[in-house]
């Protein structure tokens, strides 16, 4: 929380100066909300980072401050009306599990239920009364027990094996040479950090409908994605490079969710998890929060380009980043919440002079402000409703 303020401060300053007025971007939206975040209530970070210089990309079709270039395809990355099953997989762990789901689990529980159902029927027409007017005496018959043990046991194992093996995947350490994206939740918005890429960073909020925005608020538009999924930014990710996904989170647990990656990670205060994933086919894939994290849970969507490799550095260089050398770490040190002379780590000092009462162990200290919804500047728009 304490960081999100810092930046969003930081941010209204920064993307004033970086970008002139004439730019179409996103940054009239960003500068009423920032200006609120002294006061300590605003839950909408700057569209803009701090850390990015120059927020208008050098390539036209990465026009992710503007209106989006790519466009969604149809039943392609995000759900669609009338369909049921998954959402079709760009990722090689989702593949395989989209095949499982259909070929193996889906086909098991059909012909279980349908077996149990005919048995049913079966049962209630031969053993009616009328046909059978003296109930049979049976108690055991050691044949038909030593079977339905062991069939659901050899069904179970036999789903165990494909199962376990995905699990483990999916837990698989990232290679070396991955793209590492750092996804931090906060209340209710994604910010995202490339520490391999200069450590440039990028918030993504959640665009809100033409009726909901305040006077020259930029406002969701069918070519930025769908109701309740497009955001003001969008992540790029390079297509067949792995990715390292770490999860963190400033406030509460969120969890990082892209169907179509078959990907859901948590995403938790004072932890670092990480999963790896490549994606095979570019496009625009969305996902949203998928972890009870408060009154605007369900507004926290996530949207992902995922471009061809010279695409992704086109876009990382137009962020004020750099591209990695082969087989060599970067050394960029990105300033994170709690670190030593980090604002967030001062602020923190400063809430923590403020509070009452002895305090024992000052980095367990709760944030002493508040996120709640009820804490919203008015005319915030109707988003946590
Ligand atoms: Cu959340």
């Amino acid at each position: 929380m304490a960081a999100g303020l810092a930046l969003a401060s930081l941010g209204g300053v920064a993307g004033h100066a970086a970008q002139p007025a004439s730019t179409p971007t996103s940054t009239p939206a960003a500068a009423p909300q920032a200006a609120a975040a002294p006061g300590g209530v605003s839950n909408t970070a700057p569209t803009t980072a701090a850390a990015t210089p120059t927020a208008n990309p050098s390539s036209p079709e990465l026009a992710m401050d503007g209106a989006p270039a790519m466009t969604a395809t149809p039943m392609i990355g995000q759900p669609t009306n009338g369909l049921y099953g998954l959402q079709p997989q760009v990722t090689k762990n989702g593949v395989f599990a989209h095949w499982m789901h259909n070929s193996i689990l889906v086909p098991t529980i059909t012909i279980i239920s349908l077996f149990v159902l005919a048995l049913l029927f079966w049962v209630s027409f031969r053993y009616r009364k009328a046909r059978s007017p003296v109930a049979s005496k049976t108690s055991h018959n050691t044949f038909i027990e030593i079977i339905w043990t062991l069939a659901p046991v050899v069904i179970l194992v036999l789903i165990a094996v494909p199962s376990i093996g995905l699990l483990q995947a999916q837990f698989k350490p990232a290679p070396s040479g991955a793209v590492t994206l750092k996804a931090i939740g906060n209340q209710w918005y994604w910010t995202y950090q490339y520490p391999d890429n200069g450590g440039f960073e990028v918030t993504a909020n959640m665009l809100k409908e033409k009726g909901d925005v305040a006077a020259g608020e930029r406002a969701r538009t069918d070519a930025d994605g769908p109701k309740l999924l497009a955001t003001d930014n969008r992540i790029v990710l390079p297509v067949g490079v792995p990715i390292r996904l770490i999860t963190t989170a400033n406030d509460v647990i969120h969890s990082w969710a892209v169907p179509a990656f078959w990907i859901k990670l948590d995403a938790i205060p004072g932890r670092l998890n990480e999963t790896s994933f490549t994606i095979d086919k570019p496009g625009l894939y969305f996902g949203q929060c998928s972890e009870l994290c408060g009154a605007r849970h369900g507004y926290m969507p996530i949207a992902v380009e995922a471009v061809p490799p010279a695409q992704f550095a086109a876009w990382v260089r137009a962020k004020g980043g750099t591209m990695p050398t082969p087989g060599k770490a970067s050394d960029k040190v990105i300033p994170q919440p709690g670190a030593d002379g980090s604002a967030a780590k001062v602020e923190e000092a400063a809430e923590t002079a403020n509070a009452t009462g002895p305090v024992e162990n000052v980095t367990t200290t709760a944030p002493a402000t508040t996120q709640g919804a009820t804490s919203n500047p008015a005319g915030a728009g109707n988003a946590g409703q």
